[in-house]
């Protein structure tokens, strides 16, 4: 029986969900055609520096989900499913209070960690998890309901589960252990029929919806299926040409005229979807729940430590001068300052040591020996290509959460928060949870090291 390696079931993963979610947010759908429509026009106007950060192939077939599970248990089943298709955790996102409105929510994302089988199959999953002894969220007597609620609910069936833990060992299933696993999978995030308690559903809403979403009901969902797109400001105009009620903004990097650098995301707002609903007295009735929305993004350059440092000041810098001046434009705010503080081409960028490269030799002639690689690309001899940042920014995940919910997040700041970080992940997981940071540095170091060596020769 022919074997399915981790790869190949990555990617039929990722199509049966988007199959999935297009059948239930059909919205989805449109995200997707003019997705497709705007790289198209990109593609045919600016020729090859279209593809500057990935191919026409890959750009297409990109996509990053976002699921939402209630306790560290969940979340190893997580690991193990997304393990099965080769896609391990990178990054700690801390959303709790990562924007001006709180969630309670710390997440990583599950994605492929090498850069070849990214390029084989982009898929990831940004997943979060419900901080729920965090008292400035939940009382110590909502947190033992909720948690009572959480352990006794079964997300993932144990078949799936030791189907995964067999694909991680075998780094891929036969055929028909294939098809299970991907229906068990596939199924586990779809949304469930299963009326939703309303009493409890509204006690945790009062609190947050984020909460309610991931606490209230009895399942588990994929939230939104992100699809990457060349120009986001032209799809942001067309999505709202077609009448798609948009988020107010695209979160993260603002348009400029420098290099994509990091990621750009925006979102239609969430629709409202039939759900049914029981009442105290058990009566089942339809209702409508708003928590799915769609999202799309635009990615650029990965930056190293000292460029997002500059990145997070230039933001903090917009934050600054528009809390002077409120009736100023974000966008020219932010334009403004980018032209001023970060280089305005990839090659001042590398100069800098903003941005992360992969280095390839262009002409050995062309190299003078003990010239710095930024120097090296200068002389001609070494080729720079820039990283494509490929994890996610924790601001512009809270802001895209916040500005999907239709109420505001009560709590307490007196209280102090639990602490959480990428070390008590890796312990959750019992695997380590890499930073994005060490993978690029790695990748860069690699290119560097073999082009260095072969210009040596
Ligand atoms: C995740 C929100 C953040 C991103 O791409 O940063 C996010 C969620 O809504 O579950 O999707
Ligand atoms: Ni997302």
């Amino acid at each position: 029986m022919r074997n399915r390696t981790a790869c190949e079931l990555r990617a039929a993963f990722a199509q049966q969900m988007a199959a999935t979610y297009g059948r239930e947010v059909p919205a989805y759908n449109t995200l997707v055609d003019v997705a497709a429509e705007v790289n198209a026009s990109v593609l045919a106007r600016d020729g090859a520096s279209a593809e500057r950060l990935g191919s026409i192939g890959r750009v297409t077939a990109e996509r990053h989900g976002a699921i939402r599970v209630g306790s560290p248990a969940e979340l190893r089943d997580v690991a193990r499913i997304f393990g099965a298709l080769g896609m391990h955790p990178v990054g700690f996102y801390d959303l709790r209070d990562a924007a001006r409105s709180a969630v309670p929510v710390i997440s990583t994302a599950f994605r492929p960690t090498d850069p070849d089988e990214l390029a084989r199959n982009p898929f990831r999953m940004f997943t979060s998890m419900l901080v729920t002894d965090d008292r400035r969220f939940f009382s110590a007597e909502l947190q033992a309901r909720l948690e009572a609620f959480l352990s006794q609910r079964v997300l993932f069936p144990a078949e799936l589960i030791t189907l995964s833990n067999k694909a991680i060992a075998a780094r891929g299933l036969d055929d028909d252990d294939a098809g299970r696993f991907l229906k068990l999978a596939t199924d586990a995030f779809a949304l469930s029929a299963e009326p939703v308690d309303r009493a409890w559903y509204a006690e945790l809403e009062a609190v947050s919806a984020v909460a309610a979403d991931i606490g209230g009901v009895s399942s588990t969902h994929i939230n939104h299926l992100t699809p990457r797109v060349l120009d986001i400001d032209e799809l942001y105009r067309r999505m709202s040409a077609h009448g798609v009620a948009m988020i107010d903004s695209v979160q993260g990097p603002p348009r400029w005229a420098g290099p994509d650098v990091l990621l750009r995301q925006t979102s239609f707002r969430a629709l409202a979807e039939q759900r049914l609903f029981r009442a105290a007295d058990g009566s089942v009735a339809p209702g409508s729940l708003r928590v799915r929305f769609g999202e799309v993004e635009a990615r650029g350059i990965a930056l190293t430590p000292a460029g997002r440092d500059r990145y997070d000041a230039m933001m903090a810098e917009v934050d600054w001068v528009l809390a002077s001046s409120p009736d100023a434009s974000r966008t020219d705010v932010a334009a403004e300052v980018w032209t001023r503080d970060l280089p305005s081409s990839e090659l001042g960028l590398l100069r800098d040591g903003l941005g992360f490269f992969t280095y390839s030799v262009a002409d050995r002639s062309a190299a003078a020996p003990g010239a710095d690689p930024a120097a090296l690309v200068e002389a001609g001899a070494l080729t720079a290509t820039p990283i494509v940042y490929e994890d996610f920014l924790p601001r512009s995940a809270a802001g895209i959460f916040q500005s999907n919910l239709s109420t505001e997040t009560t709590w307490d700041a007196e209280q102090r928060g639990t602490r959480r970080d990428a070390a008590w992940l890796s312990d959750v997981l019992g695997q380590s949870v890499a930073d994005p940071v060490d993978l690029y540095a790695l990748q860069q170091r690699a290119s560097l090291d073999a082009a260095l060596a072969c210009l040596a020769r």
